[in-house]
């Protein structure tokens, strides 16, 4: 990200920045409470056309408005429908996440964003209420192994290397392959991580982390954050977290092991 555009410019223009709600935090665990509650259920299509992109600060996949579902966990009554997924990544492996745990990073964070179509009657509505968004968190770390499902979007990245670019993705992908075996997670409710910041979501980050090569990192960082011009090329797209902010008061919640 260009550091004109980083978290410390955001408080001027979006107020929702300063908030005492905003994420990411650092998951201290030692402070996460016990937690009881239905499981988390997903329920995601995998034969659809999506679309993926660069809006200049990451890549991000389009579900296009296809019924992939979540539910359960602390979400209540209310099911969650997938907008979009993206992904955070750091300049060397190592770091990248933008929730740390007990003070350690990640080399990214992949982030599945949903919004409450029980109370709201869009993404946009839904981004504007305490409840309205759901996103699960997926630690990633940085190994030899190329994560297949992954790799189905990575293979793309060389087309969209610069701002506002776009492509479809046709062949099947299942979202929830993207998870970890593992579904023990921590909870709290937090704010989107990149300006405008909205205090409207409720975070669901899994503990166990997911494995990606170190060339699937190292693919990210070749996007652009401008867009294709004659002449001089754009900045690369080297890292893309926003650091963490206190938790203060708000409840940090632990379900399962
Ligand atoms: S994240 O998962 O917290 N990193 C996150 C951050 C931003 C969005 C979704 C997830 N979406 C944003 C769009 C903005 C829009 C805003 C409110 O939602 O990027 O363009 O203004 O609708
Ligand atoms: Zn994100």
């Amino acid at each position: 990200m260009q550091i004109r555009d980083s978290p410390a410019t955001w408080l001027e223009k979006f107020p929702s920045a300063r908030g005492a709600r905003q994420s990411p935090v650092d998951i201290v665990t030692s402070r996460a409470s016990s937690g009881c509650a239905p499981p988390l259920k997903w329920r995601y299509s995998v034969n659809h056309t999506r679309s993926v992109v660069n809006p200049g600060f990451c890549w991000r996949v389009d579900e296009n408005g296809y019924e992939s579902e979540l539910r359960g966990g602390p979400l209540g009554s209310n099911v969650y429908k997938m907008e979009q997924w993206h992904c955070h990544w750091g300049a060397v492996d190592g770091e990248g996440s933008e929730h740390t745990v007990d003070g350690r990073s990640f080399s990214g964070e992949l982030h599945l964003v949903h919004w409450n179509t029980t109370k709201y009657n869009s993404f946009a509505e839904a981004a504007g209420k305490p409840d309205g968004l759901a996103v699960l968190g997926v630690l990633l770390t940085a190994g030899c192994q190329n994560h297949e499902e992954l790799d189905k979007v990575l293979r793309l990245l060389p087309f969209i290397r610069h701002k506002g670019d776009k492509v479809t993705l046709a062949d099947p992908l299942d979202p929830a392959r993207l998870l970890p075996k593992r579904t023990a997670y921590w909870t709290y409710p937090g704010s989107l991580t990149t300006p405008p910041c909205t205090e409207s979501v409720t975070w669901i980050l899994f503990k166990e982390p997911v494995e990606v090569s170190r060339d699937q990192l190292a693919m990210m960082r070749q996007l652009r954050s401008g867009e294709a011009s004659s002449g001089v090329e754009a900045m690369e797209l080297l890292h893309n977290y926003r650091p963490t902010l206190p938790l203060g008061n708000r409840e940090l919640r632990d379900y399962g092991n």
